[in-house]
């Protein structure tokens, strides 16, 4: 059966536990995109999205005309160009700002992993039952209870264990808990001033920022209670960032007809003292998984453009990389995806006449983030039949 079909709803395959879905639906809901969002534990995604985009993964699009689109930022562009009427284009056209929403496009997806897994995995008294029942009802199909409760050990022992692929461990927790209580503080003072990342309009880095924030951040117990204590702002733009009504009252401007992002291109200090932390918190990682990158790939010379040079197609993991983060010695896992999304910032920057690009490096060294344009990959990752593959070699990488 193709959802939809026949009217012009839209399938969203996803659960409220996910993290990318966040960032996903709440773009959906922001546009007042009409769709339904439909489960991986159905059999429809098992017989009809699994073949196709070759993996088990959320979220997935379905759109009323049947074809599947996978991964948050694709699903994004597929009614920025147009396929549906927006409210609010997420890419803004001025060139600091669209650099500024493609690096917290980045950062939310990739760089608040850390506190996503630990305050999601860390904190049993509190999130435990919430999570088993989470799971069991979105991620797996219905099932006697008993069996659901080993369901639910199997596969949070496998999330526990991507925590710590991802730099969580007894050593880490608490420089996690100090930087995650940074980052609600700068961006509660950042809120103090506008009710999104750039102004009066949500625009790409703000939904980035809901993939981390909502499933895992602000709809998990342990750290729901934290955001409501530590930063409230910050949870009123979480749920700000779930309904599409504007929200006249804290905001007045942005109940208005026509809100709008901040004058001439400008970035004020809350915004760039956001863009330092990520620096701080950031940086060093992808930095380090771009250099480890280059190694794996030099390593390769035969990999055969269009694949990801690994065994099994679906795999999205290339190693894993020591560095230091915050003063401590951390290793993590180095997934091309995050090259992929990087790329989307390099291709924005590039595109500007060289007056545009030049204000976008004054914008970020001010953070301490302009090294971030210029790491790139030997060979770019690209996006093909849903997976992320291997381009050519650069010319004179
Ligand atoms: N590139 C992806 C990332 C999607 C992703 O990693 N989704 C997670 C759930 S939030 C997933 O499906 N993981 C597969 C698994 O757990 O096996 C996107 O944004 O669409």
């Amino acid at each position: 059966m193709t959802t939809g079909s026949g009217n012009s709803r839209y399938t969203l395959y996803g659960s409220p536990s996910s993290l990318y879905t966040g960032k996903v639906r709440s773009y959906l809901r922001k546009q007042q995109i009409n769709f339904v969002e439909a489960h991986p534990s159905s059999d429809r995604y098992t017989a009809d999205v699994v073949p196709v985009v070759g993996r088990w993964i959320m979220p997935v699009l379905q759109t009323p005309d049947g074809r599947l689109i996978q991964d948050g930022a694709d699903i994004i562009d597929h009614f920025e160009r147009g396929a549906t009427a927006t409210r609010y284009p997420a890419y803004p056209t001025t060139p600091r700002h669209l650099a500024v929403s493609h690096v917290f496009e980045l950062f939310g997806g990739e760089g608040l992993l850390r506190p996503a897994m630990h305050y999601r995995w860390n904190f049993n008294d509190q999130n435990l039952a919430f999570l088993e029942d989470e799971f069991t009802t979105s991620l797996f199909p219905p099932m006697p209870a008993e069996q659901a409760a080993e369901f639910f050990l199997h596969s949070s022992g496998r999330m526990r264990k991507a925590a710590v692929n991802f730099g969580v461990t007894a050593d880490t927790a608490p420089f996690i808990e100090d930087a995650f209580i940074e980052w609600l503080q700068l961006f509660d003072a950042h809120l103090g001033m506008s009710p999104y990342l750039l102004g009066g309009l949500p625009t790409l880095g703000d939904y980035g920022l809901m993939a981390a924030m909502w499933a895992h951040l602000f709809r998990d117990p342990a750290p729901a209670m934290l955001i409501k204590q530590r930063a409230p702002r910050v949870g009123r733009w979480v749920e700000r960032m779930s309904t599409y009504e504007p929200y006249d009252g804290e905001y007045p401007e942005a109940g208005t007809a026509s809100p709008q992002l901040f004058a001439d291109d400008s970035i004020p200090p809350t915004l760039t003292a956001l863009m330092r932390y990520v620096s701080a918190e950031y940086l060093p990682e992808i930095t380090a998984h771009v250099q480890h990158a280059n190694t794996w790939l030099g390593d390769r010379p035969d990999l055969v453009t269009g694949t990801n040079g690994l065994p099994d197609p679906a795999s999205r993991g290339i190693g894993r990389v020591d560095f230091t983060w915050r003063g401590m010695p951390i290793s993590t896992n180095v997934m091309p995806y995050r090259f992929w999304l990087m790329q989307r910032l390099h291709d924005a920057v590039d595109q500007q006449d060289a007056n545009g690009q030049a204000a976008v490096r004054a914008t970020l060294a001010e953070a301490g983030l302009d090294s971030l344009l210029d790491l790139r990959t030997t060979r770019r990752v690209e996006r093909v039949n849903h997976l992320e593959v291997w381009g050519p070699v650069a010319a004179g990488a």
